[in-house]
C-alpha cells in the first residue's frame, strides 16, 4: 500500500447548489472528476489528523465506487476514522446522526436526492459539517474556491474493501469501520416517540401504506415500522434500494408517488400512508382518500408536539423556509414562542438549531424535521405523524381538518416548470426584480400587493447574509406568490411558482387547491410572462 500524489487541472461548475454538488453520472464518471471535488472539500477542512469521518450514500448507481475512491483518499488525508455504512448506504438523516452521535468531524453523503438514478441520471455529493448538518455557505463557497486552482490530490493505491462486511479494516494508517446503516438512527427514534403506543396502535388492527420508492429509506422502514413497530408484513412497499429506483423518479410527492396515491384512494385503503425520497431525508403524509401537504404537516406536528416524548418539554421555536406556507407562523403565535423565514435549503436551519432558537423546521418540498440532527427526515416525520395518530385516535383528515378550523387553512402549490432554457429562465427572473419595487399598492383585481421584494436573510446567528433567495408578492390579506430557480436540477433551469392564499372562513376550506389558488395563478403568469419567457403554457409538475 502506498500514497500517491496526481496531478489534476480543475473542472468548471464544482461549486455546490441548494443541497451539494450535483450532476449527471457521466460527469462524475470522468477521470478526476470526483477525486477533485473530494480533495477540495479535505484542504478545505485542512489537517483531519485524529478526526473521524463518517461516509455513505443513498445506494444509487456509482455510489459503491465513490465510496472506494473516497476511503482511499481519506487515507492519504491523514484521517484517523471513517465510519461507513454497510454496502456504503446511509441515508441522509443517518449520516446526520451518526456524525453527532460519534463524535465525527463531519460525513459526505453522496446522493442526488430527489433526482433520478441510474447510468442516465444523477450523481450528488455533500459535506456535513461536525453537527450534523450540511455545510453552511461559507464552506461550500470555500470549496467551490478550491476546485477552481486544484493541481493534485492525494490517493491511497489500496485495495477496494468489503463493504458488506460489518466491522473493522484499515486502510493505510486510517481505521475503517462498516457499520450497521439502521442501528443508530433507529435507537435515535425510539428516544424521540412513544414506540409502545404505536405498536398498540398496529396491533390494533391500523394500517399502513410506506414506500419506500426504491431508495435509501426501505432498510429504515421495513426494521423500524415492521420490524420494531409490529407493522404488518407488506406495510412497506418498495423497500428494496436499486441502483436506478427502479426506473422511477425518487421523489415523495402525489406526481412521482403514483402507485402510493393509487392505493391510499381506493375504498379498502390503508389508515396512513407516507413515502420517503432517494436519500430518505423527504417526507410525503397521506390519509385514506387524503394528501396533506407538507406545510399543513409541519404546522400540525408543531400544534401537536407534546405529544410525543421527545417534545414534552414544548418547542422553542418554528423555522421555515421562505416558500414554505405560512401555516406554521400562526401555530408558532399561538404557543407564543419564535417563528423563523430563511432560505430554501436545510443549511440555513443549522444555526438556529444549534443555537437552541427553532425546535421544528419544514420546508414546502417535503421536508421536515427538528434539533434532534441536522437535516430534514423522512422516517421521523412518519413517526412523529404515527405517534400522533396513535395518542389522538384521530384519523389523518380529522386532524388537518381541525387544525384548519383552528387556525384557518393556507391553500398551497408549487408549480414547476423544469428543464427550461437558462438563459430564458434567468431573464424572466431578471424582468421581475425590475417590476417589484413599483408593485407595491398596486391592485390586482382580487389582491392588492402589500410590498415586492427579493428575498434577502441575515442569519441572527452569525449575522451572514444571503441574497436573491426568492422574488415574492405578497397581498395585503396574506396571500403570496414566489418565483425562484432551482439549485437542485442538473438539465436546464426549472422556475419554482409558489402559490398560497390564506382562507379564515371554514365554509370555503374544502375547495380543490387549484380552484382556490386560480386568482393567483393568474396574475403570477400576468406578473412574471412565463408563458412568453419560457414557451410552456403549463408547468410540468404541480404538487
Ligand atoms: C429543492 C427544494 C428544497 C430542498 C432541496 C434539497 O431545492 O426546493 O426545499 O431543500 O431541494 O432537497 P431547489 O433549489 O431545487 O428548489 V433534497 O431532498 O433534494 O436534498
Ligand atoms: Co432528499
Amino acid at each position: 500500500m502506498s500514497i500517491n500524489t496526481v496531478s489534476t487541472t480543475p473542472f468548471p461548475g464544482q461549486r455546490p447548489g441548494t443541497s451539494g454538488l450535483r450532476k449527471k453520472v457521466s460527469v462524475f464518471q470522468q477521470a478526476h472528476y470526483l477525486e477533485n471535488f473530494v480533495q477540495s472539500v479535505f484542504d478545505t477542512l485542512g489537517d483531519c489528523a485524529g478526526k473521524t469521518l463518517v461516509l455513505g450514500g443513498d445506494g444509487r448507481f456509482h455510489n459503491r465506487e465513490a465510496v472506494q475512491t473516497i476511503l482511499r483518499m481519506a487515507a492519504a488525508h491523514g484521517f484517523a476514522k471513517v465510519l461507513v455504512g454497510q454496502g456504503g448506504i446511509l441515508s441522509t438523516p443517518a449520516v446526520s446522526c451518526v456524525i453527532r452521535k460519534h463524535g465525527a468531524l463531519g460525513g459526505i453523503v453522496l446522493s442526488a436526492s430527489h433526482n433520478p438514478g441510474g447510468p442516465d441520471g444523477d450523481f450528488g455529493i455533500k459535506y456535513n459539517i461536525s453537527n450534523g448538518g450540511p455545510a453552511p455557505e461559507s464552506v461550500t463557497e470555500a470549496v467551490y474556491q478550491r476546485t477552481e486552482s486544484i493541481t493534485e490530490y492525494r490517493i491511497s493505491d489500496a485495495a477496494d474493501i468489503d463493504l458488506q462486511k460489518i466491522g473493522a479494516t484499515r486502510i493505510e494508517a486510517m481505521d475503517v469501520e462498516v457499520i450497521d446503516s439502521v442501528a443508530d438512527y433507529a435507537e435515535l427514534m425510539q428516544q424521540l416517540f412513544d414506540f409502545d403506543a404505536i405498536r398498540k396502535l398496529f396491533a390494533g388492527g391500523f394500517r399502513m401504506c410506506f414506500d419506500g420508492m426504491h431508495a435509501v429509506s426501505g432498510p429504515y422502514a421495513k426494521a423500524i415500522f415492521e420490524g420494531q413497530l409490529g407493522a404488518p408484513a407488506g406495510s412497506v412497499i418498495n423497500a428494496v434500494p436499486l441502483e436506478d429506483f427502479g426506473g422511477h423518479h425518487p421523489d415523495p410527492n402525489p406526481v412521482n408517488a403514483a402507485q402510493l396515491i393509487d392505493i391510499m384512494a381506493a375504498d379498502d385503503a390503508p389508515d396512513f400512508g407516507a413515502a420517503s425520497d432517494g436519500d430518505g431525508d423527504r417526507n410525503m403524509i397521506l390519509g385514506r382518500k387524503f394528501d396533506v401537504t407538507p406545510s399543513d404537516s409541519l404546522a400540525v406536528l408543531a400544534a401537536h408536539a407534546t405529544l410525543a416524548p421527545g417534545y414534552r418539554a414544548g418547542l422553542k421555536g418554528i423555522a421555515r423556509s421562505m416558500p414554505t406556507s405560512q401555516a406554521a407562523d400562526r401555530v408558532a403565535q399561538a404557543l407564543g414562542i419564535p417563528a423563523f423565514e430563511t432560505p430554501t435549503g436545510w443549511k440555513f436551519f443549522g444555526n438556529l438549531l444549534d443555537a437552541g432558537k427553532a425546535t421544528l423546521c419544514g420546508e414546502e418540498s417535503y421536508g421536515t424535521g427538528s434539533d434532534h440532527i441536522r437535516e430534514k427526515d423522512g422516517v421521523w416525520a412518519v413517526l412523529f405523524w404515527l405517534n400522533l395518530l396513535a395518542a389522538t385516535g384521530k384519523s389523518v383528515e380529522a386532524l388537518v381538518s381541525e387544525h384548519w378550523q383552528r387556525f384557518g387553512r393556507n391553500y398551497y402549490s408549487r408549480h414547476d416548470y423544469e428543464g427550461v432554457d437558462t438563459h430564458a429562465a434567468n431573464e424572466l427572473m431578471a424582468s421581475l426584480r425590475i417590476k417589484l419595487a413599483p408593485m407595491k399598492g398596486q391592485d390586482l383585481g382580487h389582491y392588492v400587493v402589500d410590498f415586492a421584494d427579493d428575498f434577502e436573510y441575515k442569519d441572527p446567528v452569525d449575522g451572514s447574509v444571503s441574497q436573491q433567495q426568492g422574488v415574492r408578492i405578497v397581498m395585503t390579506n396574506g396571500s403570496r406568490i414566489v418565483f425562484r430557480l432551482s439549485g437542485t436540477g442538473t438539465e436546464g433551469a426549472t422556475l419554482r411558482v409558489y402559490l398560497e392564499r390564506y382562507e379564515a372562513d371554514p365554509e370555503f376550506h374544502h375547495l380543490p387547491t387549484q380552484q382556490a389558488l386560480y386568482p393567483l395563478i393568474l396574475i403570477a403568469e400576468q406578473v412574471a410572462g412565463i408563458a412568453d419567457w419560457t414557451g410552456r403554457a403549463h408547468p410540468t409538475v404541480t404538487t
